[in-house]
């Protein structure tokens, strides 16, 4: 029996994103379901009753939540090719450090450049640049965080990305004259067929932040 892959995600999350790229990394076929993660539906709340927060994976009836687990998850269900994370033990424990970074820090920071406003903004412009400069370093001369191969810390942090243009807007900076080197990094994967279907055109996540600051109450 074919396998049933659906992915219940929404084109701004950079969460929905790292697994629409591992998806299409191993050329799974699966149903991409848009959900408004503000407006949930009954399918979202049954399948992630935890979080409640989009993406969910669901294969074959079975929900996966979380997006770094459900890229793991395709590269382990899906391991014949385009591996995702590397064989090293030392080398994947590495990747998921790298991964939990940008959880912690690097989402972190990018809220602040655009939600907030005066000394606060200023101040997460500042960690946030801070952030993609200890990735520059990390990356050093390699083309992938991984070295030679695109895999699962690259994937963890491209679609940060497709807001870069947002923080830009509303932060009124230029990130590309900060850190060239990551905006080298991110053209780089952009070549990829899986980044470049997997991402939003830049220039329409403006009026999704704008929205979601007056939903948020925070113009
Ligand atoms: C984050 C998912 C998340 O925040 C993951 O999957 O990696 N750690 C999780 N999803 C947001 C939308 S994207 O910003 C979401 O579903 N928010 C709705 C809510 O919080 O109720």
């Amino acid at each position: 029996m074919a396998d049933e892959v659906i992915l219940l995600s929404y084109w701004p999350s950079f969460f929905g994103m790292r697994t629409r790229i591992a998806l299409e990394e191993k050329g799974v076929k699966y149903e991409y379901r848009s959900e408004d993660p503000w407006n949930k539906s009954e399918l979202l709340t049954r399948m992630n009753p935890v979080h409640k927060t989009i993406p969910v994976l669901i294969h074959n009836g079975k929900p996966v939540c979380e997006s770094l687990v459900q890229v793991e998850y395709v590269d382990e269900v899906w391991s014949d090719k385009a591996p995702i994370l590397p064989s090293d033990p030392y080398q994947r424990a590495q990747a998921r450090f790298w991964a939990d970074f940008a959880d912690k820090k690097l989402y972190e920071a990018s809220k602040g450049v655009w939600m907030k406003k005066g000394e606060e903004q200023e101040a997460a412009k500042k960690e946030f640049i801070q952030v993609l400069k200890t990735l520059e370093s990390e990356l050093g001369d390699k083309p992938y965080f991984g070295g030679q191969t695109f895999g699962y810390v690259d994937i963890a942090i491209i679609g940060f990305y497709s807001w870069f243009h947002t923080y830009e807007v509303y932060g009124n900076f230029s990130i590309e004259a900060e850190c060239p080197r990551f905006v080298e990094w991110a053209k780089r994967c952009l070549q990829r067929d899986s980044v470049a279907k997997s991402l939003p055109d830049p220039k329409e996540v403006p009026a999704f932040a704008e929205m979601l600051k007056k939903m948020f109450g925070l113009d």
